[in-house]
């Protein structure tokens, strides 16, 4: 037992490490520049000036209303954000959000109205490869091509996708495009590949509370750190009909009652990977709306004030999906020609044994979670040579477990039993 101690404490260790790291590291984007404040929709995380409105042709532009005008670094500054920090520390519907991916350790900035989406553009300093994570809420002007295809290539090399759309009808700058057909547009228009996340939302609006989830208990985006995710509500949504030809991965989580919960239709969010990408989709934007914002807005707390505090889970946990390197969250071996794993013993009474086999030297670290995909260690990554090498790690409950073996290469996920 002395033994299975020592190793626990360095775990603790090892567990502050490597959250200090990623707060340096991991920065996440909030779009604005497609009108996403237009009207009683407030989706930034912070601004200070309320100065926005369309003009005829549904561009926003200062002097034509007061609408949220947002700047690139919320105000004030997210170095000051501590556990306690109230969201009305900044100023939009979305400052929940916000706030709390700043207490996860991430980094958070807005591409502000007047600025445009790029991606492989050196010159541009909010350019789209400097960022883990796009949030694109409720877009309200069409995309262009080129912009369509700098966020389909941002994905497609590594980049995480939050869409989020509203339902039929919902144009509130009054050009003629709504969220649903701006995001099919993306999906469908493209140069890079057609239809690439295999989802398309449906023409529909509709509301209510929904409990019809997929039954997925290592799915860290129902079931990650902020707890597990029992329901959504709708206030005026639109679901999804996937695409499993077009892309094998996506899933639906969340599903209108009477459709099956394994099924392409009636998807209210699911999620896909592209590339070595990542993206999650929700079909309303009241889910992240927190009820504070532009003072010019009628809001509604539908974050914490709803589902039982599921969609504050829901949006945070998979935003932390999404930043997580792209990995299966199934069972399979995703690159057993890097390296392979052996867990010994499995069943074991106390602590397993990770042998590894590499095909070369890389870093690597390891993550135990358990049946409901909660996190209950991290180690710090280290490099490990080629060939045969063990890791013991330490568990202190009975139960069922995954090990997640995580490197530049890919993760590799193996279930075992402390019995
Ligand atoms: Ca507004
Ligand atoms: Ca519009
Ligand atoms: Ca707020």
């Amino acid at each position: 037992m002395k033994k299975l101690q020592l190793i626990t404490t360095s775990f603790s260790l090892f567990l502050f490490t490597i959250t200090v790291f990623n707060a340096q590291t991991v920065k996440i984007l909030f779009d604005a520049t497609k009108a996403e404040t237009a009207a009683n929709a407030d989706w930034v995380i912070d601004a200070d000036t309320h100065n926005l409105g369309p003009n005829s042709s549904g561009v926003m532009v200062t002097g034509q209303g007061n609408e949220s005008n947002p700047q690139r670094y919320p105000i004030p500054a997210q170095s000051g954000i501590t556990a306690s920090t109230a969201e009305t520390f900044w100023e939009g519907s979305l400052s929940s959000w916000g706030i709390d991916l700043v207490k996860k350790g991430y980094e958070v900035e807005e591409l502000p109205n007047a600025d445009s989406i790029t991606y492989g553009n050196a010159s541009h300093a909010q350019d789209l490869s400097n960022y883990k994570v796009l949030i694109i809420d409720e877009p309200n002007i069409r995309f262009t091509l080129r912009q369509r295809n700098a966020i389909v290539n941002f994905v497609k090399n590594g980049g995480g996708l939050f869409i989020i759309s509203d339902h039929v009808g919902s144009d509130r700058n009054n050009d003629g495009w709504d969220s649903p057909h701006i995001w099919n547009d993306l999906f469908a228009n493209n140069t890079v590949k057609v239809n690439p996340f295999g989802m398309k939302f449906d023409s529909l609006n509709f509301s209510g509370t929904f409990t019809n989830l997929a039954n997925i208990p290592s799915d860290t985006c129902l079931h990650g750190t902020m707890g597990n995710v029992t329901e959504v509500v709708y206030s005026n949504g639109t679901s999804m009909t996937l695409d499993r030809t077009a892309n094998t991965s996506v899933t639906g989580l969340i599903f209108n009652t009477g459709y099956s919960n394994t099924g392409t239709t009636g998807a209210l969010f699911a999620r896909a990977l592209y590339g070595s990408g990542k993206v999650v989709a929700l079909g309303d934007s009241s889910p992240p709306d927190d009820g504070t914002g532009d003072p010019n807005d009628a809001l509604y707390n539908g974050y914490s004030a709803e589902a039982n505090g599921s969609h504050q889970m829901l949006m945070v946990d998979a935003t932390i999906w999404l930043i997580e390197r792209n990995s299966t969250t199934t069972n399979i071996d995703v690159n057993e020609n890097i390296a392979s794993v052996n867990l010994f013993p499995n069943p074991s009474t106390e602590n397993i044994t990770v042998r590894l086999n590499l095909k070369k030297s890389m870093e690597v670290s390891f993550e135990i979670v358990d049946l409901a995909g909660r996190m209950i260690t991290k180690n710090e990554k280290r490099n490990f040579d080629s060939g045969m090498q063990n890791q013991e790690l330490a568990v202190t409950s009975k139960g069922y477990y995954f090990v997640k073996i995580i490197s530049a290469e890919g993760v590799i996920t193996k279930p075992f039993i402390i019995d």
